[in-house]
Formats: structure tokens, sequence, C-alpha cells
């Protein structure tokens, strides 16, 4: 008989692969059978007991383990805990995640500045063109003597960043070497990913299409005349909740940063590396993209301490500038991954020997603001085709990726939900799912260092987080899984007057201080791993971003890439 919905049955929302670990976490008081059964619930094809309860570190609450990896059949089914009810649907299949990495990537497409979406291509989303960014402002604080304020450049195309229609650097710069860095792992299994965009029918992957979206706006913010890259092109105030199209304030970009100019050289050095195989395409880029990489290196040495400090240039300039600041006083990871890109692509040891790639013991979990990692991941992936300054380094830098991944996974048993995420109460901050997707990136790193299974198993935790097994209860991916973000901080998806959100986005999830953060009124928990709300006022907890999305699109294309072998 079928059984009614539980929110107490937490788990993906998505499915599990035929062979591998499967579990769900059910809240509360409760003790005894579990069943696996078709969703009318006709059929029975597991039976289960519960775990033994666990506590949660973080709010005491009492959680059981559901544990069916021994079901190997594939189909549509749900988990009934008698008396209580039956879970969300979920499939186990292969291929299970095939779809969301398809998904989380057109997310960019919906993403795109300076083009209209046809309904071919977006769906009931289909939307005018917005932002053309062919007249933007040099603002006072980015006044030079070729370009001085008052002046225009043209700087279309490009990703909005995330709810709102800015376009930064520096979070550009991490979305990008997430998503190259993707293809340089996996360049065969990328090619199987089809967006459906305009560039489909081209002969590059529609990854490096989608990239190149981006690339080809970031190139227009680099000054040809000495190499240096604005902060962002913005708005000086946030657009209202309105479509791209209706939207009219004066583009600006602002002052030059050093965080900019090195992301921005590490991303073209990299794009140099991946887009020289299609150079019967794509003629003269990769040439383009290393020049522009070493002249903003160039630029980089003689502006070290050229930070971008918002509320210093504030009151200095008009009109003062309020969007988001990315703002970070530490530019050594910058340098590092800056440095290692170029060494990468261009062999010179030079740049190997320019930054001290191991400052400390750490092996920082990539963001934003802290790009360190990305060049181990990078030279990681180069292994054996090191020249010698990078070989003589390698099997430190093995082990620190390997140890890294295993101080993930220590205590996963432990933890309430067992997931890699949530171990530390610290992993709740403002974008906390990426958080989750760049765990399970590191994760998929050690297992491509050691072939150990239990690497990727500790990495689909994180996935299995994202789409359902948490605290809160959500999918946090628009359009995946059964309780999904339906009011995303996200202009487009407030503004467009059809009410589902744009799919494929990732909320940026549960925060700790969110509820401080955007001061938005609903929020029902101050349980670390509970601040959630599905509400476009909360843009600390339920936003979406680029940079958040890029770790997923690389967790489920991997998980798919390596479920394969
Ligand atoms: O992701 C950023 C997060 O780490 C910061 O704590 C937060 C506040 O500064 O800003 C986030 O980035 C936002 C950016 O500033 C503007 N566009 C939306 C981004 C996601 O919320």
């Amino acid at each position: 008989r079928a059984q009614l919905l539980s929110e107490s049955i937490r788990l993906n929302q998505v499915g599990f692969y035929p062979d591998a670990p499967k579990i769900a976490i059910v809240v509360g008081e409760v003790s005894g059978p579990f069943q696996i059964t078709t969703p009318d619930g006709k059929k029975v094809l597991f039976s289960g007991t519960l775990s033994e309860p666990r506590q949660n570190a973080i709010s005491g609450k009492i959680a059981h383990t559901a544990d069916f990896s021994a079901l190997h059949t594939t189909g549509t089914f749900v988990v009934v805990v008698p008396g209580l009810g039956r879970s969300y649907p979920f499939s186990i299949r292969p291929a299970v995640n095939r779809d969301l990495a398809i998904g989380a990537l057109k997310g960019y497409y919906y993403q795109r500045a300076s083009i209209a979406l046809p309904e071919s291509f977006a769906g009931q989303w289909h939307r005018p063109a917005g932002h053309p960014d062919t007249h933007v402002l040099i603002h006072p604080s980015a006044a030079s003597v070729t370009r001085p304020e008052g002046t225009t450049i043209s700087s279309p195309r490009g990703w909005y960043d995330a709810g709102d229609y800015n376009k930064y650097i520096v979070n550009s710069g991490i979305t990008m070497g997430t998503l190259l860095s993707l293809y340089e792992d996996f360049p065969d299994f990328c090619r199987t990913l089809v967006t459906t965009i305009p560039e489909s029918k081209n002969s590059l992957p529609d990854l490096l299409d989608e990239s190149l979206w981006n690339l080809r706006w970031m190139l227009t913010m680099q000054d040809p005349v000495d190499g240096g890259v604005y902060h962002k092109l913005t708005n000086a105030r946030f657009d209202g909740m309105i479509m791209p199209g209706q939207a009219e304030k004066d583009r600006y970009v602002v002052q030059k940063s050093i965080t900019a100019t090195l992301d921005f050289a590490a991303v073209m050095a990299q794009a140099s590396r991946v887009f020289r195989h299609y150079n019967r395409e794509l003629p003269g880029l990769a040439d383009s993209c290393i020049t522009a990489a070493v002249h903003a290196w160039q630029w980089a040495k003689q502006n070290p301490t050229m930070r971008y400090d918002q509320n210093a240039m504030n009151g200095q300039f008009e009109p003062d500038v309020v969007t988001g600041g990315y703002e970070d006083r530490d530019a050594s990871d910058e340098w590092i991954w800056a440095a290692t890109e170029l060494y990468l692509t261009t062999k010179d040891e030079g740049y190997y020997k320019a930054v001290n790639l191991f400052p400390d013991e750490k092996t920082p979990l990539p963001s934003w603001s802290q790009v360190r990692t990305l060049a181990y991941y990078s030279l990681a992936r180069f292994g054996n085709k090191l020249t010698p300054v990078g070989q003589k380094d390698l099997a430190q830098l093995k082990n620190r990726l390997i140890q890294f991944a295993d101080q993930l996974r220590q205590g996963i048993d432990k933890q309430a939900f067992q997931t890699v995420m949530g171990k530390s109460p610290s992993d709740y901050i403002w974008g906390s799912s990426a958080v989750a997707a760049n765990q399970g990136i590191a994760l998929i790193q050690a297992y491509q260092l050691t072939n150990d299974r239990a690497y990727l198993d500790a990495a689909l935790t994180n996935l299995d987080y994202l789409l359902g097994r948490n605290a809160t209860g959500y999918s946090f991916v628009t359009g995946f899984g059964s309780k999904t973000p339906r009011h995303p901080h996200h202009r487009p998806s407030v503004a467009d007057g059809i009410e589902a959100p744009v799919p494929g986005l990732l909320s940026g999830g549960t925060n700790a201080n969110a509820a401080r953060q955007d001061k938005c009124v609903g929020y029902t928990s101050t349980f670390a791993d509970e601040v959630y709300l599905d509400d476009d006022c909360s843009y600390a907890s339920n936003e979406i971003a680029i940079n958040w999305n890029a770790p997923l699109v690389y967790l489920a294309a991997a998980l798919e890439a390596l479920q394969k072998k």
C-alpha cells in the first residue's frame, strides 16, 4: 500500500549507482525495520533494519541509517519506515548523475550576459538579451592615461556572477579553473556532455563552448597597455529584481587588482593549454591566452600591493560602488596558482621558482578567496610529465593531496548524515554547498592518485548531501530532486513570471550566519546545519553563483566518468 510522505527520511532524491553505497538517514526516535518498495508500495525489493541511534553533534537530534547498499536492482523506489511513512522517490541506475552533470553545466547558459536565450535552447526560461556591455564606463578608480575617466570600453559576454547581474573577475577565476580542470581531467567524457546550446553543433565540447563565453569576456577585462585586469564589471548598486533585458543602469569597470590579475593569469594560462587542442577551430586563441597571461603576470610583479578595498575606495571616487566585493587581503595563494599554471603551459621553470609553492603544511579547500590547492591539482594532473623542478616536489605534493582526502574521509561514520560535509560546523558558511562539492573534488583527486574506491564513495556522500541527505531535507539543485529550491535569490527566477526557477543552479545552502547577514525573516532554526530558507530574500542561504555550480558540475561529471571504469 502506498505510504504517506515522511520528511524525516532524508536521502539523495536523484538516486544511486547500482554498485555504489546507498543509504538514507531517518531522523527522530524510531527503530526497527525498513523496506525499499516501488513508489506504489506494491512490491518490496529489500528489507533491512535501522541502525542504532546516533546523535547529531550540532543539533543533538537523533539519526539512524537505513543502509540498502546490497540492493542492486535498477528502477524507481522509495524507502518505507513502518509507522513513519515513505521517502521521496529515487532511482537506482547506471549513469544516474548524467542528467545532473548536464543540467548543472547548462546552468551557465542561463547565466549568459549580452545574448538572448531563445526558446529552442532555453525552453520556458527563454528571455531577451540583457547587458550588452558594449559601452562600459571607466570608473574613476580605474582611470589611466590611455583610458581616462568617462571613456568607455566594450566588454560584452561573460556569465552573470550569481543572482545579481555583475561580472567579477575573481569569482570567474575559480569558476573557470574548475571547469577547465574538469575538461583536462576527463576530456573524453566531457565530449559526451551535450547541453543543447547554440554552439552544440560545432566540433568543440559544449563545456568548452560554454567556457568560451566567459573567457572572451575575461580577455576584454585586461588593459592592453599595462596588462592589469579590472577587478569587476559592475553597476554602482545592485539592480532590482528585474529581468536582464530591463536593466538600464550604467556599467563600470573599476580599479585593477592583484587578485583579479593573478586569477586572470592562471585562467588564461590554463585556457591556452586547453584551447591549443582546438587551434584549427579557434586559430590564434591559445596564443592570445598565453600572451594575456604573461602580460598579467608582468603587471602583478609591478603592482603586488594593489588590493581591491571597496570601503577605502568609496568616498574617494564618484559614484560609490556597493556591489559584491570579492576582497581578499592575502594574494599569496593567487600568486601560487598563477605561477603554477604559467609554468605548466610554458614549461618555463622560472615561474615555478618565482613563488614558494609550499609555504606551510596546509592543503586549503578551494574557494574564491583561496586558490592554492587548484595549483596542486594541476601539478598532480601533469604528474610524471612535469619538468625536473616539478618532479622534485611531486611525491610531496601527492602525499599532501592524499592526506587531505584522508582527513576529509576520517570519521564520516560518526557523523549524523554520514557525509564528509558537516563534520565541522564551520563547513556551514555562505555558499556551503560549494564546500561540500569542493570536498568531493578533493576526494576525487585522491582517487585519481590511488585508485582506491573508498575516496570515490566518500565523494559520493557529499553528492548525497547536496541532493537531500542533510539536515534541511532539501536537494539544493533547482529542478533536481523532489524538494528543491523554488525561490532562489536569482533575479531571472524571481522576475520571469514562470513558476519553476531556472534549473540546474546550486543554491548556496545552509549558512549558520545567514539570518544575521541577510536579515530575511522566516528562518526556523539556529543550528548551524539547519539554517536555510527557500525564500528569495535569503541571499545568504539561497542565492546561486557560478563558483558554486562549477564544483557541482565537476563532482557530478567526474563521478559519472569514473563509474564507467
Ligand atoms: O560567495 C561570497 C561569499 O563568500 C561572501 O561571504 C559574500 C559576502 O561578501 O559574498 C558572496 O559572493 C556574492 C558576491 O559578493 C556578489 N554576487 C553574489 C555572490 C554570492 O552570494
